[in-house]
Order: C-alpha cells, then structure tokens, then sequence
C-alpha cells in the first residue's frame, strides 16, 4: 500500500528519487499530457458546458483522480516512489526546503519570474514547457506575490468543520466545504495556493509546476481529514441536474471512474 507522506518528512533519498521520477515522466512525453489533460478541464470544462474538474462538486474526485493516475505513472518508473504533499500552513515561505535546490528549485527572478534554481529550471534544459497558454516556454514563479500570505491552521480547521459536502446551486456560489476548499468562497484555500506561487499556477496549465502535485496532494488530504470528521456526510448531488456530476455519474476524461469510485482513498493510499 502507498503510503504518502508530508513533503517535510522525505529523506534526501525519496526527495532524489521524486525528483528523478518526474524528470523521466517528462522526458518520455508522458507528463505533458497530464498538463493537457488539466488545461482541456479548467474553468468551464467541457464543450456541452459540462463542469466536472473545477468549479463543482467533482473538484475532489476528478483531482484525486488525476493524482492517481500521475502517481502510478511515477511507479511504473520507480516503484518506490509516492506523491508527498505539501502542508502550506506549516510551510510557509519561500525559505521552506520544499524551494530547495534538490527539490522543487526556488523563487522566479524579478524581471520575468524565471525559475533558475532547481532540477526544474530552464537552463538545466530537461524541463522545458511545451504545453502552454503563451509563448514563455520556461517556468516562472513569483511566491507570495499574488497573495501574500497562505491559509492559515486555523482556515483549514474551519473549513474542515464545514458539515456539508456540497450545496446547490454546485458552482462557484455554493456555500459547502467543497467550494470553501476550493476557494470560491469562505477564507479560499486551494485557489490562494496557487496565486501564492503565481507564474504558470495561475493558468488551467498549472502542473507545469511539479508544486501543482504536492499543493493537491494536501487538498486531497484535507478531503480525506473532513470525511474521517464527518463519517455521516458524503458526497452530493447523488443525482444532479444536467452539467453537474451526481455520485454515480462517470467523469471525463475517463468515463470510467464516478465520484463514488473515489471516496474511499484507502483502497489505493494512505496519508502518513
Ligand atoms: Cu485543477
Ligand atoms: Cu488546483
């Protein structure tokens, strides 16, 4: 069973072995799809106006699916290797070793927010941006710029008090512990996280950034904390009006996974 762990626990060992997972993930061709794939299901979705990664109740399941699927493409790499998540309550700033020089690389310079540091930055030559919303092909971050602080402990337990799943009108309105962790409403967390770390994670091509992966690892876990406080709660719509994705209804891109599918993570992983 894949056990994942707080990215402030890995041993320089598994920060290594992350790291060189990922760099192999993008050197096949494989990573770059998953970019595709988040940036087709940004913001409104899909073509019949369906939404089903963002914006509604589906952000958890579709996320923890996504996750999923990048996961075991690192273990089919190498096998030991699991998604860390990334606590941006305890680690806070820029100084953090997740921006270390032998993990994710640091902050972007001033005049464009390239990354120059890092197994990520442009220069080394193995992580260039070939999916893209602009012509900039090399990752950029400005941390703390965009917003300058990140939730808070305190937020997070708020927002896991919230009892309910989902709310209509299942959008971007709902008063819900969906949409509070979302960020659309209530103190914003997952939203916030990403204009933190701007460059790249502002735009529906954000797993340009590898932080993509251990920001939503932590909300992945925050899902997972909330159903553990409120086992009486689940997900809703069951049954959902047209463009929203009831409990049983299939996800795109996969069409073969439903929220349903998704509630238990222990089938598939654990959090340390
Ligand atoms: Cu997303
Ligand atoms: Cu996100």
């Amino acid at each position: 069973m894949a056990v994942r762990k707080n990215q402030a626990d890995l041993s320089a060992t598994e920060r290594r072995n992350f790291v060189s997972a990922v760099l192999e993930l993008k050197r096949l061709g494989s990573y770059d799809q998953f970019v595709t794939t988040h940036n087709a299901f940004i913001m409104s979705d899909t073509d019949d106006g369906e939404r089903t990664g963002h914006r509604s109740p589906s952000f958890l399941p579709w996320h923890r699916r996504f996750l999923l699927q990048f996961e075991q493409a690192l273990q089919d790499i190498d096998a030991s290797v699991t998604l860390p998540y990334w606590d941006w309550t305890a680690d806070r700033t820029p100084e953090s070793s997740l921006w270390a020089d032998d993990f994710l690389g640091g902050d972007g310079r001033s005049v464009d927010g390239r990354v120059t540091t890092g197994p990520f930055a442009f220069n080394g030559g193995t992580w260039p941006l070939n999916v893209r919303v602009d012509g900039r092909t090399f990752l950029r971050r400005s941390l703390g710029d965009g917003a300058t602080e990140l939730p808070t402990r305190d937020e997070v337990d708020e927002v896991l008090a919230t009892p309910t799943y989902d709310a209509p009108p299942w959008n971007s309105e709902s008063e819900s512990f969906r949409n509070y962790v979302e960020g659309w409403q209530g103190p914003n967390l997952h939203n916030r996280v990403h204009v933190w770390v701007g460059g790249q994670m502002l735009s529906g091509a954000s797993p340009n950034d590898p932080v993509f992966w251990l920001h939503h690892c932590f909300i992945d876990k925050l899902w997972a904390d909330w159903q553990e406080q409120h086992p009486s709660a689940s997900y809703v719509p069951v049954d959902a009006p047209s463009g929203v994705i009831g409990l049983r209804d299939t996800m795109k891109p996969w069409n073969d996974v439903t929220p349903e599918d998704m509630l238990d993570h222990t089938k598939f992983y654990t959090y340390q």
